[in-house]
């Protein structure tokens, strides 16, 4: 750690972020707009935040962090980067929304239909839900079916359709379902175990025929983060292909992340539909979803299946998302963000090695997800066996060293091309420290 984040950490009591919190829960519920922003899973107060610099975060108490949360994702390219902000501010003097057509919607199109090719059209939104929540609604519309598959432990945003059995804050807070879904909705849901091709197969041999969509986080990244294991995304493939049934790659955190072309490139999987957010709006609200012409065509104007938004491909979004698009493009710029991802994995495993702690951690792309588990992670059920105490102390102990990480090891963890070899050296150093004293601590 260098001095100037340790100064700043131990000379901090908090105290601003306590108060902050103490105010913000006389009007907002829980004190938060997001529920997994308030730390219920490993408690205690989250800082408020005042500011973000490229790899860093400062709060109101003037602590400093490493971020490797970056807005649950979006930040690809760093907090404020500067190219991002001439580009929101550049737009912003010519106005901030205008609720008619704008080139730049269609420059942001363009840019996602050369790296998606799976994509033919594409419809912007404001959120990862909205897109999800729209592409079934397509699904179901184009398909004239009524069901829908999702996997255990996977997120897609808490439209009523989606919110049974979610990863995410749905699974840190323990709600399998949420109150508020009717049951004739959530009825209509099919939930299977993430990784396991059989018990996929055996909800298509008893309702193929109804299934309108199978949607999935391509790389799972709500339950921790969990890779697919090898052939399981084509198999997913094959079995839509083989009932009719479309195919849904929800692509909202892995979209430009694990490679520019998202996980199907990586994975080489044609799906029928995408559901894009987080990095295309480079920090502002924003999602997007597309696929097949024929599909995409269903959708209003074009169609008869209805979706809008006064916001949709708002000119801020746009702009910031294009923005960061380019600096991606940027020769080399996935190896380092691999290499980053994959040495906090590592750096990770080798602590909880030498500190005799159950360890498990993934990285891909600009992902990566530890666990405190003795056994492999490649589901919900085995992700639900960690040790969420151990994590939720390692997660205070890091945040204490000016490290900051998912609140909850239900999440993964995010990197951007600002974070450098020494910051990610730092963190592994104060990993080696946090993983030797919870080692003492559980003696
Ligand atoms: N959907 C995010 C977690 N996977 C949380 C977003 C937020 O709280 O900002």
């Amino acid at each position: 750690m260098s001095d100037e984040i340790k100064d700043t950490v131990e000379n901090s009591k908090g105290s601003k972020s306590i108060a902050a919190f103490a105010r913000a829960k006389q009007s907002l519920p829980g004190g938060v707009n997001s529920p997994v922003r308030a730390f219920r899973a490993v408690g205690g107060t989250p800082p408020f935040i005042e500011r973000g610099e490229g790899a860093y975060l400062t709060d109101i108490d003037g602590c400093r962090y490493i971020d490797y949360l970056l807005s649950w994702g979006p930040l690809i390219a760093g907090h404020a980067h500067p190219a991002v902000v001439h580009a929101i501010t550049q737009q912003a003097q010519l106005g901030t929304s205008f609720g008619a057509p704008t080139e730049i919607e269609t420059e942001l199109a363009e840019e996602i239909k050369r790296a998606y090719p799976s994509m033919d059209l594409v419809r912007m939104v404001s959120s990862g839900t909205e897109a999800t929540m729209s592409a079934l609604r397509v699904a179901r519309g184009y398909t004239g079916r009524s069901r829908i598959v999702k996997f255990t432990g996977c997120y897609h945003g808490h439209a009523d359709s989606l919110l049974i059995r979610a990863g995410s804050g749905v699974a840190t807070l323990g709600l399998p379902d949420s109150p508020g879904v009717p049951s004739a909705i959530a009825e209509l849901t099919l939930t299977v175990p993430y990784n396991d091709v059989d018990r996929l197969r055996m909800v298509f041999e008893e309702f193929g025929e109804e299934i309108a969509a199978v949607i999935i986080e391509p790389v799972a990244g709500n339950m921790g983060l969990v890779l697919p294991q090898g052939g399981y995304l084509q198999a997913v493939r094959d079995l839509t292909l083989a009932y009719d049934t479309l195919l849904i790659f929800d692509e909202v955190m892995t979209g430009f992340r694990v490679s520019y072309g998202g996980a199907q490139e990586r994975f080489g999987i044609d799906p029928d539909l995408t559901t894009l957010g987080k990095v295309i709006g480079g920090g502002m609200p924003v999602g997007a979803y597309g696929g097949k012409r024929e599909i995409m065509e269903q959708i209003a104007p074009e169609g008869p299946i209805y979706q809008a938004g006064t916001l949709s491909g708002n000119p801020l979004a746009m702009a910031a998302g294009l923005a960061t698009l380019k600096l991606l493009q940027t020769e080399g710029a996935y190896d380092r963000l691999e290499r980053v991802s994959q040495r906090l994995a590592q750096g990770f495993m080798d602590a909880g090695h030498r500190a005799e702690l159950p360890v498990q951690a993934h990285a891909i792309g600009a992902m990566f997800g530890n666990f405190f588990a003795k056994d492999p992670v490649v589901d919900y059920a085995t992700a639900m066996q960690a040790d969420l105490a151990l994590y939720a102390d390692y997660f205070h102990a890091m945040l204490a060293r000016g490290f900051y990480f998912a609140p909850s090891q239900l999440e993964a963890g995010f990197v951007s091309l600002t974070h450098t070899d020494e910051q990610v050296e730092q963190t592994l150093i104060a990993m080696g420290d946090v993983m030797q004293n919870l080692r003492r601590r559980r003696r």
